[in-house]
């Protein structure tokens, strides 16, 4: 565990404090000169460290507080792909996966503009900074609904489920807003830090029970996805073998674990694992944190290895197989 990655972490919650206080001490107590209509606020969707290895399943902010007419921007701030969803009872949250029946309403974007009341369905599909080349999906960067009604609008995210929840309060027409999209901003920014210093944590702790032949396959909790291998690097005698386990999945994420060039087909298991010299080996798409893949390898040199969903967020890894 290195103490350097420890400080920053908590260096960026303390310089997101204090740049709270700062601005709290300089701004007006709140914006309540605004009373027309047709303000567009701006909420941050996912989070994400700078290496893009650390993946946030939150809002930012979490709650809004806006007036009637007003409408509220999501804009996507990660690779990790989420959605905008106030459900209902026909569009239920559940397994997001292609293949699942819900999967066609779950990803795909509905086409009003507005929404008067809660409980009516809306969908802004999958938001992300980067498209994933598996999910046969259209791919936002952002979404926009003009909120007509009073009301309070709770909404989810289809990818991460009942964990990653947020709501919009939308009070009369002309009532004072309590508070201004730069502390709205300053929250999002909090947020970022605190799933920052849980993937961390997470990370040290798989770091702690992994070895040469023990490899942890990402690592997840209620506020962070860590998309790596740790240890991503290690080294193994040929006939030995090397276990990737997702055991450190709080829930069910979607990795693998793949050698060599890409399958024909991703999602199957391809290539025998108990023998492996070289070429095409995958795990296929395993979601169960129970799942273990153990690979044994028969021929020295350094074979490369990736999860194919998440390598564009840097999820890759090596064996070394030495005599
Ligand atoms: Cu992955």
């Amino acid at each position: 565990m290195k103490p350097s990655r420890w400080l920053r972490a908590l260096l960026a919650v303390m310089l997101a404090i204090g740049a709270g206080v700062g601005i709290a001490a300089l701004a007006p107590a709140s914006a309540s000169a605004h009373t027309w209509t047709g303000t567009t606020w701006t909420v941050q969707v996912g989070s994400e460290s700078r290496n893009h290895l650390i993946q946030g399943m939150n809002y930012g902010p979490t709650d809004i507080w806006i007036d009637v007419g007003d409408t509220v921007h999501w804009t996507s701030v990660s690779m990790e792909p989420h959605t905008v969803s106030f459900v209902d009872s026909a569009h239920p949250l559940g397994d997001f996966f292609p293949g699942t029946p819900s999967f066609g309403y779950m990803s795909t974007r509905t086409p009003q503009h507005t929404i008067s009341a809660p409980g009516e369905f809306r969908n802004s599909g999958v938001m992300a900074t980067m498209a994933i080349d598996l999910l046969p999906v259209t791919f936002y960067t952002s979404y926009n609904l003009k909120f007509t009604g009073v009301g309070t609008y709770t909404y989810y995210c289809y990818v991460h489920g009942a964990m990653m929840k947020g709501t919009v309060h939308v009070r009369p027409a002309g009532t004072a807003y309590p508070h201004t999209q730069r502390w709205y901003d300053i929250q999002a920014a909090l947020a970022r830090a605190v799933v920052i210093a849980d993937g961390n944590l997470l990370r040290a702790q798989a770091r702690m029970l992994a070895t040469n032949h023990h490899v942890f396959v990402g690592a997840s909790d209620n506020t962070a996805l860590v998309m790596a291998f740790t240890r991503s690097h290690v080294t193994v005698h040929v006939g030995q073998s090397v276990t990737f386990d997702w055991g450190r999945n709080g829930f069910a994420v979607p990795h693998t674990v793949t050698f060599g060039p890409d399958p024909a087909n991703p999602l199957p298991p391809t290539g025998d694992p108990h023998h492996y010299s070289g070429g095409t080996l995958s795990s296929g798409v395993v979601v169960a944190p129970t799942t273990k893949f153990k690979v044994t390898f028969t021929k020295a040199g350094t074979y490369d290895y990736r999860c194919l969903i998440h390598d564009g967020m840097g999820m890759v890894g090596s064996v070394r197989v030495i005599p």
